[in-house]
Parts: C-alpha cells; sequence; structure tokens
C-alpha cells in the first residue's frame, strides 16, 4: 500500500511539473510573437532622401538672358546723301549702342565716313546703299561727311554723338 501512494505522489507530481511547464510554454512564445513587431522603424525610413529639390532651377537662367541685350542695343539709321548735304545730319546714341547705319545715295556720288570708328562705305552712285555696323563705345561728339572730291568742304558733313 505505502509504495503505490508513493508512486502515485510521484505520478501526480510529475504530471503536475509537466503542466505547468506545458501551461508556461504558451505565455513564452506569445511573448516572443509580439516581440518582434515594432511598428516605430517604419515611419522612420522614407525620411533621409528628402534633398533632390535645389538643382533645376540654376540651369535655366544661363540660355535665356545673355543673347537677347546685344540685339536690343542695335539701333538702326537710314541716312541719305545728296549734293552736299546728309539726311538726316544728326545721329544720336548712347555709349555701348550697336549702331546700324543703312547710307543711301539719292543724286550723285557720295560716301559715309566717319574717322574716329573706322567706318567707311563704299563710294556709292545715285540709288546705290550700303549699310555699315559698328559699336558707339566712345563718348564725344564726332562729325561725319563725304569724302568724295571737295564734298566736306562744301558742307557735306553730319555730327555723330555718342552719349
Ligand atoms: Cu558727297
Amino acid at each position: 500500500m505505502k509504495r503505490t501512494s508513493i508512486y502515485l505522489g510521484l505520478a501526480i507530481l510529475l504530471i503536475l511539473i509537466v503542466g505547468a511547464v506545458i501551461l508556461a510554454r504558451p505565455n513564452s512564445t506569445a511573448n516572443n510573437a509580439l516581440v518582434p513587431s515594432p511598428t516605430d522603424e517604419v515611419s522612420v525610413a522614407p525620411s533621409p532622401s528628402p534633398s533632390n529639390s535645389p538643382s533645376p532651377t540654376p540651369v535655366e537662367n544661363e540660355d535665356m538672358m545673355s543673347p537677347s541685350p546685344s540685339i536690343e542695343d542695335t539701333i538702326n539709321f537710314r541716312v541719305e546723301g545728296e549734293p552736299y548735304s546728309f539726311s538726316p545730319d544728326i545721329i544720336r546714341v548712347k555709349q555701348g549702342d550697336r549702331v546700324r547705319i543703312e547710307f543711301i545715295s539719292t543724286q550723285g556720288l557720295h560716301d559715309f565716313v566717319l574717322d574716329e570708328f573706322d567706318v567707311r562705305t563704299e563710294q556709292l552712285s545715285e540709288g546705290e546703299t550700303e549699310t555699315i555696323e559698328f559699336v558707339a563705345d566712345t563718348q564725344g561728339t564726332y562729325e561725319f561727311y563725304c569724302s568724295v572730291g571737295n564734298h566736306r568742304q562744301l558742307g557735306m558733313v553730319g555730327t555723330f554723338i555718342v552719349e
């Protein structure tokens, strides 16, 4: 009788121990399953790459701006030459302007000469035209004239003013 009761007691102890171990495992596995789910890191990830914006803006400006001012500053004149005067006989520009002069001989043989800017047309017969172009880079008042014969002495001169 005593032996069997001891065996029963041992058996009950084993059952209790095994039962306790079995009951303990689900909690631990449940805890382990909950641990690897930290949702904080997901929201942090997309932030480190927001530095792409500054590049496009500086590229656009260069091509558009530089060529246009020189075209706008070109000033066109049409000057007629006859015995013995120019029309108009006063040309007024601003320093740095690109000057384009279309010279026309309306009667007789004439040319258009502006020594200080190395400007000189061919001697043009009646009805011929020639266009010369230069930059008025020096301020001052200059005389342009016709170099044919004694036309300059006869008063075929004009005034070129750079302000
Ligand atoms: Cu002349």
